[in-house]
């Protein structure tokens, strides 16, 4: 096992020794195997000039090779189980394969598997070379024409890249598709469906008058819940057309739904493949939010048509310029088709959250990491949205024009070729006439960046000024020794009464501040009073600040601040504040109060008219135990989820009027839509519901029952579902009951039905868990199941995962040994449940440690598994 095992590392990347001029595949489906031939066109490499060649192919049967029409003979190749040598070769020949593999045998959801009666492809990072022999890198591109044969009843509809160029029977029962994609294209952008599917169409007008026919592939039991996900389609190809005059480059558009995906969706050339989660959805099934995550995700997968695809990464190193970039852009997608401030502060929520503990752990990575055992690990937060706050510190510095001009010289550069980040940011800097070279950084170094403030204001001078100071992160890891990066820091200064002060002589009242130095000090003169600074406004650098500011301040910020997610900020500070307050008390045995600001605080905000419902929903949603993990050391979070509950009853019992007053004002029984004004109300009634049930008062139950019975949208079926059996309400087991009668057959709400139940705070959770693990709506084979049942009781639920008898921990642990030898992909995705470990407390921290490992020491660990425990074992003490 240990070859499988080898770490890869960026510094080795050499060029290709051969580039493929084209490739022609054969498919022949059948139920039991199917048959793929294949035709490479080779050309050496002049820069390389070796005449030896490795293709990859794992799991593959080789029937037949064959060198210009000649068949090999056996010393002219050597195969092993990573795939096939040759040497002695020509500058330019034809290489032609035939392999057997078994699509219906693979469990693992990569390469060329099935799904209900269909056959579908998953390529990316590394699938393609369970197809066929190739090298599967991201940096070989070439033409793919691609035939599909297959029995015209069982498989109607086979899709493959590009345009389709014909089709037709044959005289067996069986019929034939043939495609033609005329961009080049890396073998992870591969990709092909067979089988008996529906679909709806639409089309789109590109602004060069090219009519692209769109089309979105289901079983046909699905159709009728389409039609949101087409309409975002078309949302997103007019919006890239828009804001970067981005145009679609072929005659079709097709996506596909599966319920059986490692992940949330692909974007392979013209042929998306879509885990049914960010497809499907009607007003009955699915809920605001999972309405949001289809738009984005939908413009996520068609902006990488000129992010990733017309432009690719020159190895996996280099993952991030094509995610980090795509993740910015499908968040301006949402904040441009929805609310700017309120995409801002979930993004930002999330990644404080589950990027920064990222960032702590023994996964912890630079956006562009130095090296790997298995690339699927590195499919991170880190590379993802850490990425994306990358990008989006360009777009800060240079603004939108210089932004779009440097993405303008990007593509003229680089379409059509396979480059790295720092070509990206070459470009950035090129179009701006900038010098980005600090910058860097923050694609090499690791962590999350610490930045100290401290302020002082000369009332003599009139003068006030910040100093600056970085540090490293406490588990930087690099080569070599830190160095300070290059941070914007946009700020805004206020005099008592909130009117902005100006921050130059120019007289600016917004600046974006370029901190680049280890300690830099900012004076801003002529300040007649001592002013309060917002400071990162719109989080702009993904940096951990270190600021002493008391309650005064946050209340003055919540109300004067004209950026709204730093009012937003200062909510959550000043709510960390107290919980850390009580959490501390916990500890130390004693009495704490909440403070009666806070409260008046915190009323103010529930009732103030002037600001909009979206940003007081998420102004009064508590910071999560994760987040507030983070800013302690060895924490005890049984406690610390205590803390936090209390804060909760606290709100309940004193504010209980006003909650009751703002879910009324905001019960909206029109008909469903989901724009932002209703969703807003929803996400603002829902949260107050959730406080008011704190209380365990019955007449507020009776208000959630209500609500459910009478709901007219799923969003607030589901919330009132999700609160009473979390607070047990009497009934709750026969409200679940009959919705699982009614939504048996559909595994998306099934999934959500799971979901509720594994997160009840309660002792008995994890034998409730085990027992739905046996009903057949649950399968160790469905990712989507594993992640709604395993997934959300360890992730989620954390007084029962983190249950003092590590019950939990050894269920978690199990499930990891399991599922490993079934679908290595998602076991490793659960073992990162381990990783915040070092977290918590030493008592906490051995009863997790013996299960880690416990897994380490398992016989035949995927390479997957394998790297995520090792890591975490190496980094325990
Ligand atoms: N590029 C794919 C992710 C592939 C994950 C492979 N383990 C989806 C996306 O980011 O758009
Ligand atoms: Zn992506």
């Amino acid at each position: 096992m240990s070859s499988s095992k080898e770490v890869i590392y960026r510094k080795d990347y050499q060029e290709p020794n051969y580039v493929v001029k084209s490739v022609d595949l054969a498919f022949v489906v059948e139920a039991e195997s199917t048959l793929v031939t294949a035709r490479i066109q080779f050309e050496v490499n002049p820069k390389q000039d070796k005449n030896e060649l490795f293709l990859n192919g794992v799991d593959l049967e080789l029937v037949s090779i064959e060198l210009n029409q000649q068949q090999l003979n056996a010393n002219k190749y050597d195969l092993n189980e990573r795939g096939l040598s040759l040497h002695d070769l020509p500058d330019a020949f034809e290489l032609k394969t035939v392999v057997k593999i078994y699509p219906s045998q693979n469990t693992a959801l990569e390469g060329l598997y099935q799904s209900g009666n269909f056959f579908l492809t998953q390529c990316e990072a590394e699938g393609f070379r369970k197809i066929t022999f190739y090298p599967d890198r991201p940096d070989v591109l070439a033409k793919f024409t691609v035939t599909i044969v297959a029995d015209k009843e069982k498989y109607p509809v086979l899709l493959s890249n590009g345009n389709k160029i014909s089709s037709g029977d044959l005289n067996d029962g069986r019929h034939y598709c043939k495609w033609l994609d005329p961009h080049p294209k890396p073998s992870y952008l591969f990709a092909l469906v067979a089988g008996d599917l529906d679909y709806i169409e639409d089309h789109f007008i590109t602004k060069n008058n090219n009519k692209v026919q769109l089309r979105i592939y289901t079983e046909s039991k699905n159709i009728d819940a389409c039609d949101f996900a087409m309409q975002s389609l078309i949302n997103s190809m007019q919006w890239d057309e828009e804001r970067f005059n981005l145009v679609y480059d072929l005659d079709e558009y097709n996506i596909v739904a599966t319920d059986d995906f490692n992940m949330g969706a692909m974007e392979n050339k013209g042929l998306n493949i879509f885990n049914s989660k960010y497809v499907l959805a009607k007003p009955e099934t699915a809920t605001d939010q999972d309405f949001i995550n289809i738009e984005a995700v939908i413009g996520h997968e068609y902006f990488h048509n000129w992010t990733g695809n017309r432009v690719t990464c020159k190895d996996w190193f280099q993952l991030s310029l094509k995610e980090g970039l795509t993740v910015f852009r499908d968040q301006e997608f949402t904040a441009d088709l929805q609310s700017r401030s309120v995409k801002r502060i979930e993004d930002v929520r999330y990644l404080r959250s589950a990027q920064f503990a990222e960032d702590a752990s023994p996964m912890s990575h630079s956006v562009r990491p130095d090296s790997f055992i298995e690339i699927n690990n590195f499919y991170t937060l880190t590379v993802y949205e850490k990425g994306s706050e990358v990008v989006r510190m360009y777009h800060t510095l240079l603004g939108e024009e210089g932004f779009q001009k440097g993405m303008q010289l990007y593509f003229k550069r680089h379409d059509g070729s396979a480059v790295s980040c720092n070509d990206f940011r070459l470009a950035m800097a090129d179009a701006n006439s900038v010098d980005l070279t600090q910058f860097e950084l923050w694609y090499s170094q690791n962590g999350t960046p610490q930045v100290y403030i401290r302020e002082n204001y000369d009332a003599g001078k009139k003068a006030y000024s910040i100093d600056f100071m970085q540090a490293a992160p406490d588990n930087y890891k690099g080569d070599v020794a830190w160095q300070p990066m290059h941070v914007p820091v946009k700020l805004a200064l206020y005099d008592n009464e909130g009117n902005p002060l100006p921050l130059n002589d120019a007289g600016d009242l917004q600046l974006t501040y370029e901190l680049k130095e280890i300690s830099q000090t900012l004076t801003v003169n002529g300040v007649e009073h001592q002013p309060i600074a917002s400071l990162f406004q719109g989080f702009s650098a993904p940096i951990k600040l270190h600021r002493q500011i008391g309650h005064k301040e946050l209340a003055f910020l919540m109300k004067h601040d004209t950026d709204s997610f730093n009012r937003w900020d200062a909510t959550q500070e000043m709510q960390s504040q107290i919980i850390i307050g009580k959490y501390q008390a916990l500890l130390d045995n004693k009495n704490y109060n909440c403070p009666k600001y806070f409260i008046e605080s915190f009323r103010h905000i529930l009732l103030d008219d002037g600001i909009d419902s979206a940003l007081i929903a998420e102004a009064i949603t508590l910071p999560s135990v994760k987040s507030l993990t983070l800013k302690l050391a060895k924490v005890d979070v049984l406690k610390l989820f205590d803390a936090k509950e209390w804060l909760i009853k606290e709100i309940a019992y004193q504010l209980e009027v006003e909650l009751l007053s703002v879910y009324n004002q905001n019960y909206d029984s029109s008909d469903y839509r989901v724009n932002s004004e209703q969703v807003a109300k929803r996400s603002l009634k829902n949260r107050c519901l959730s406080f008011l049930l704190q209380s365990n008062k019955k007449e507020f139950a009776g208000l959630a029952k209500d609500q459910f019975i009478h709901a007219g949208n799923y969003t607030d079926k589901m919330t009132a579902l999700s609160l009473l059996t979390h607070q047990q309400v009497d009934g709750f087991e026969d409200l679940l009951g009959a919705y699982f009668t009614e939504w048996q057959d559909n595994p998306l709400v099934i999934n959500k039905w799971l979901s509720i139940q594994a997160t009840i705070p309660a002792s008995d959770t994890l034998i409730r868990v085990k027992q739905l693990m046996e009903l057949p709506v649950f399968s160790m084979k469905n990712p989507n199941a594993v992640r709604s049942l395993i997934g959300a009781f360890c992730g989620a639920n954390i007084t029962q995962f983190h249950a003092e008898d590590s019950s939990g921990y050894q269920f978690l642990a199990d499930q990891i040994i399991e599922l490993d030898r079934i679908n290595p992909q998602i076991a490793a995705r659960l073992a990162g449940l381990f990783n915040d470990y070092h977290q918590y407390n030493d008592e906490i921290q051995h009863r997790m440690n013996e299960q880690i490992k416990r897994i380490h020491t398992t016989d035949g660990l995927s390479p997957n598994v394998f790297e995520i425990i090792d890591r975490a074992v190496g980094s325990i003490n």
